[in-house]
């Protein structure tokens, strides 16, 4: 398998592959092609880490809304451009054959960045309920994807606020905190949760990472989100 970049003169270089009909079918973003179908488009990230990433999750001035529901969860939203979802079907067949990394970026208000990569990444079917496998953690953002045993991302379906997948019994983790996710019972990370600016108050429903900023100052009760999310796929051997 060959992963192949189309560049354009244009700043976003932007690849995307769909597994159909048996066949890879390769496009790129402002390609003059007839297309069968409608296909997602996502931006490639050419700078970080030596490049060849596929950006699939943006956050950044919480422009989109991400609260939506499974279909929509499913076919992605949002511009490759801005903030947006690739989409779990576009995830799952990016990473359904060979090795995959994911690499999530964060930027709090202060303007300090820190990642977090695993060298293991997949997303399976929707049968699967788009289940998440996020394994082998390296980086300085702390492994939020895999913190305890009842707040384990990895290997858990995804729930939208339409589809209860999640472990917690007396109700949706996803209707709770307004975001599809792998919600556990229901979470340490939530990279889809609602947009504020920096601090606020009350459930923990902002942009959550709970191993960089671990919950609540606890004199004021205030939680802290993020400035901005990137979360990007590539091949292991790219
Ligand atoms: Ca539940």
């Amino acid at each position: 398998m060959r992963y192949i970049l189309y560049l354009n003169n244009h700043p976003v270089y932007s690849l995307y592959y769909w597994q159909w009909s048996g066949k890879r079918h390769h496009y790129c973003v402002g390609c003059p092609r007839v297309m069968t179908f409608a296909p997602p488009q996502a931006e490639c990230d050419m700078e970080t880490a030596g490049g060849g990433w596929t950006m699939f999750q943006r956050r950044r001035d919480g422009s989109v809304d991400f609260n939506r529901t499974w279909q929509e969860y499913r076919e992605g939203f949002g511009s490759p451009q801005g903030e947006h979802w690739l989409g779990n079907a576009a995830l799952h067949a990016l990473t359904n054959t060979g090795q995959h990394l994911l690499r999530i970026q964060l930027e709090d208000w202060h303007k300090q960045k820190r990642q977090a990569t695993y060298n293991t990444f997949r997303v399976a079917t929707e049968a699967q309920k788009y289940r998440l496998t996020a394994r082998e953690y390296s980086g300085d953002a702390g492994n939020a994807l895999s913190y305890s045993k009842r707040y384990n991302h990895d290997g858990r379906s995804f729930s939208t606020n339409d589809r209860d997948h999640d472990r917690y019994t007396s109700g949706n983790c996803a209707q709770y905190y307004g975001a599809g996710w792998w919600f556990d019972t229901c979470l340490a990370a939530n990279l889809n949760g609602r947009y504020y600016r920096g601090r606020y108050s009350g459930l923990t429903n902002g942009i959550y990472w709970g191993t960089w900023y671990i919950l609540t100052d606890s004199r004021s009760g205030e939680r802290y989100s993020f400035k901005s999310v990137e979360m990007k796929t590539r091949p292991r051997n790219f």
